[in-house]
Formats: C-alpha cells, sequence, structure tokens
C-alpha cells in the first residue's frame, strides 16, 4: 500500500512536469504585411495544442503558447513552410528555465 502511494505520487509528480505550458517563438521570415499575419494568425490559431499565437511582423518573430500537449517543433515549421513563410531559428522558453536555444537549418 505504501508501494503504491508512492507511485501514485510519482506519477502526479511527472504528470505535472510535463503539463507545464510553453512559449516557443519562432524567427520568421517573408513577412511582408498585415495579410502574412493575418495568415499565420489564422493558422496557428487553428492548430491543436496552442493557446496563444502573437505575431511581430517588426521583429519578425511568431510566438506561441502552447497547452500541455504542444505540437512538435517539426509540425509548427512545416505549418509555416506550408503558409509560404521560412521558420529560420526557433527557440523554447518554458516557465521554469530561462532560454533553451535550438537553432536547426
Ligand atoms: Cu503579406
Amino acid at each position: 500500500m505504501k508501494n503504491f502511494l508512492l507511485l501514485a505520487l510519482l506519477i502526479t509528480v511527472a504528470l505535472s512536469f510535463s503539463a507545464n505550458a510553453k512559449t516557443i517563438e519562432i524567427e520568421v521570415h517573408g513577412m511582408t504585411c498585415a495579410l502574412c499575419v493575418d495568415t499565420l494568425n489564422r493558422k496557428f490559431n487553428k492548430m491543436a495544442g496552442i493557446s496563444k499565437v502573437k505575431v511581430n511582423i517588426k521583429m519578425k518573430t511568431l510566438r506561441l503558447e502552447t497547452a500541455s500537449t504542444s505540437p512538435a517543433i517539426a509540425m509548427i515549421k512545416q505549418a509555416i513552410l506550408d503558409a509560404g513563410f521560412m521558420p529560420i531559428k526557433v527557440t523554447i522558453i518554458s516557465d521554469k528555465e530561462a532560454k533553451e536555444t535550438l537553432t536547426q537549418g
């Protein structure tokens, strides 16, 4: 019984850890006007696991806040490509940690 409680506790901890929402910032090239911003906004507002979308055309960034089950980075990049833009750099900003930068091709 004690072991069971310990196991239950461990599972709870593990779940709450992975349930952390993330903020993902992607440097996106190719945005030139309000329509571009609108396209990306609409695309990511429809995507499952995304809770908030913010596009900054001046900074060339797309900032996504994810729910507990966030979409894969590859999926996000593909969606940007499909919309006709170029994902350059992906930065994952988690709640607890500072900044972890993932630079991919
Ligand atoms: Cu445009």
